[in-house]
């Protein structure tokens, strides 16, 4: 029956169906399944899909954007869900999170950002395409303990990197630990430029944030 509900949530993504997608995230919620679940076996699996038409070329820019306003519209269905699974808990730290310039692949970090607020942490939430000053005076405004930068295109990975250097700059590195993700991404990159941590999806981002920061 879930597995069903699933599958069609995946569908709903590869078509673009927008309230299809809002109406199943919450048909999902109803039926007693766990946000994380709805996402990673069913929406996600839509968007992964989308992405393997649009590589392949089947897809093309409209069905792209309209398969992300779906996923956008299940995430915000399930925002609340996510963020009561966090309430009431002592903070394991602050956390600043976005997207680096030039990039304005969000969901991925949406969900990110999602699942540590559901694990504990405070997080504030930048958006996308965020110019490297932007980060470096959120971290110093929040005092953050720990900042994740995502990046989509091969083209904006060096931004993350731009954005470790201007926290050096600043004299903040020693004070705020850096995690990286995104596609693209990689451990080997990670460890090129300095990050003190990577993960390559929100659930692994939950578990490398605490072993970093030495909380939970
Ligand atoms: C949806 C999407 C879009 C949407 C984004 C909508 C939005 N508001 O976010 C739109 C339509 C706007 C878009 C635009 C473009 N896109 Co696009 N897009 C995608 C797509 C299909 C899915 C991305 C996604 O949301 N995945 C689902 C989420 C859940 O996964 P995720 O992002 O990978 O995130 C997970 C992990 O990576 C990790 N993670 C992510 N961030 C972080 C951060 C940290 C700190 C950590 C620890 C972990 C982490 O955890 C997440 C959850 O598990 C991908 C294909 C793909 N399979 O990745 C292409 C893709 C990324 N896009 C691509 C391209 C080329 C573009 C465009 C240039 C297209 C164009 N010609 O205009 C533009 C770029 C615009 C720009 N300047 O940014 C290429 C990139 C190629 C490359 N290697 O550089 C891809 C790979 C498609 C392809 N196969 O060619 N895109």
């Amino acid at each position: 029956m879930s597995e069903e509900l699933y599958e069609q949530m995946k569908q709903s993504v590869i078509d673009g169906e927008v309230e299809d997608a809002e109406r199943l995230a919450q048909e999902g919620l109803d039926a007693g399944l766990a946000a994380g679940d709805i996402l990673d076996k069913g929406f996600v699996k839509g968007i992964e899909e989308v992405g393997d038409l649009f590589g392949k070329g089947e897809f093309f820019l409209p069905e792209l954007v309209q398969g992300a306003e779906a996923m956008k519209a299940a995430v915000a269905v399930l925002q609340p869900a996510i963020d009561a699974a966090g309430g009431g808990r002592q903070s394991l730290g602050k956390a600043v999170a976005g997207t680096v310039a030039g990039d304005i692949h969000e969901i991925g970090k949406t969900i990110v950002c999602s699942m540590l607020s559901a694990a504990g942490f405070t997080v504030t939430d930048v958006g996308c395409d965020v110019p490297v000053e932007t980060f470096v005076q959120k971290v110093k405004d929040e005092n953050a303990d720990l900042l994740l930068l995502s990046a989509l295109l091969t083209t904006t990975m060096p931004n993350q990197q731009k954005t470790i250097e201007a926290l050096k700059a600043a004299g903040l590195r020693d004070g705020v630990k850096v995690m990286i993700g995104g596609a693209p991404t990689t451990r080997a990159w990670a460890d090129e430029i300095g990050a003190d941590g990577y993960a390559e999806d929100a659930i692994e981002a939950v578990a490398t944030a605490k072993t970093i920061l030495g909380v939970g």
